[in-house]
């Protein structure tokens, strides 16, 4: 059997169908998220019916995120790319949105003009569980509340929360930024759909891939350490001859952007200091990049994305949910209460990873994206 044969026998018949609602254009998990997505979607393991972009900041720039990644891969079929409900002013926190600019140009449909077409789409669906539609949502709620969708008919997974472990499994009880940029959605998400499961940051904060590996995928990274010359070149028609897959050509330079923006940032704020913010720090303390790190960036939402697919490999929970005013979640054994409490919502949660499924799913990203990860 080959490699790929194993992988063929976890995608279960009939093919997914998928609503990705995403904020790609602030972390640069989202990128790789779609990347992993739009692969599945070519081998057909899954249907993509809408991507859907979320967050703040200017939603055409995050739709032609996705158009870049989507075109990479020559999918000729038109999958809609629909901009969200929140369209603004404010440039995302790590701005690789702004490579938006460098998209291609067209007039994405609009939540609002596109909505008729998406609940037409969701209700005519066969009412067989199997048939459910996934509704990935790795950014805050804001559209998956407009939308309304009929809860028989999907299946939600949703990125977000932290109930007692953060990045890396420390352990911390924080309001986890997804919950905490959409409190009321939220809430109104999990009263409303029964078939809803949290994937919190205590597992996917673990979701890193390993660098560690004598034939790195090179493309990830600054590849050495002078940082105030390396964001003087922050451009993103950066050509350099690599072996690897199309989609990882465009995925390559947002993470580049991300990473330098954020270090940019951090110079900006600290320059006396030349140690790295968190967020470019791999769990051990080291830098994310190749040059150092033997970890990679966070991998929340592609672990999102694992989990919609591969369920048996996280061990689950059904318990009652409660959101605090400020964004943190907590859970209880659905048998805590003798009555109804308002506030406190059943859903199941994907707590922690089981066996070896932090593995299966370096290696399925790897896999995926055609490098080596050991
Ligand atoms: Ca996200």
């Amino acid at each position: 059997m080959s490699k790929s044969d194993n992988y063929k026998q976890y995608v279960k018949k009939p093919i997914p169908e998928y609503i990705i609602d995403t904020d790609i254009g602030d972390d640069i998990d989202d990128a790789f998220a779609i990347a992993l997505a739009i692969r599945l979607h070519k081998k057909q393991d899954i249907r993509i019916l809408f991507f859907i972009t979320s967050g703040h900041g200017n939603s055409e720039y995050r739709a032609r995120l996705i158009h870049i990644l989507w075109k990479a891969e020559g999918i000729l079929e038109n999958v809609p790319i629909v901009r969200g409900m929140t369209d603004s002013n404010q440039m995302s926190n790590c701005n690789y949105m702004a490579l938006g600019a460098f998209g291609p140009k067209q007039n994405y449909h609009t939540l609002e003009s596109h909505l008729t077409n998406i609940l037409t789409n969701v209700h005519e669906r066969n009412m067989d569980m199997k048939d459910k539609i996934n509704v990935l949502c790795i950014g805050p709620l804001d559209n998956i509340k407009k939308m309304n969708l009929p809860p028989e008919k999907v299946r939600l997974i949703l990125m977000g929360g932290c109930f007692g472990r953060s990045f890396d499994g420390s352990e911390e009880h924080i309001p986890e930024y997804n919950v905490r940029n959409g409190i009321e959605s939220w809430k109104w998400v999990l009263q409303t759909y029964d078939d809803c499961t949290i994937v919190p940051l205590d597992s996917a904060g673990l979701g890193r891939l390993s660098w560690s590996n004598p034939n790195p995928p090179a493309p990830f990274i600054p590849d050495d350490f002078n940082y105030k010359d390396k964001i003087k070149h922050i451009r993103p028609n950066i050509q350099i001859q690599t072996q690897h897959l199309p989609i990882v050509e465009p995925l390559r330079i947002m993470y580049k952007q991300w990473y330098l923006s954020n270090l940019k940032k951090h110079i900006m704020k600290k320059n006396k200091s030349m140690e790295l913010p968190h967020i470019l720090k791999d769990g051990q303390g080291r830098d994310i990049s190749l040059a150092c790190g033997v970890n990679s960036n966070i991998q929340f939402d592609s672990v999102a994305l694992f989990y919609s697919l591969y369920p048996e490999q996280f061990k689950c929970q059904q318990v009652k949910v409660h959101i605090n005013d400020e964004g943190v979640t907590e859970k209880l054994p659905t048998n805590a209460f003798q009555e109804e409490v308002p506030e406190w919502y059943n859903t199941i949660v994907a707590i922690e990873w089981k066996g070896n499924g932090l593995q299966k799913f370096q290696q399925w990203v790897g896999h995926l994206l055609e490098f080596p990860i050991y």
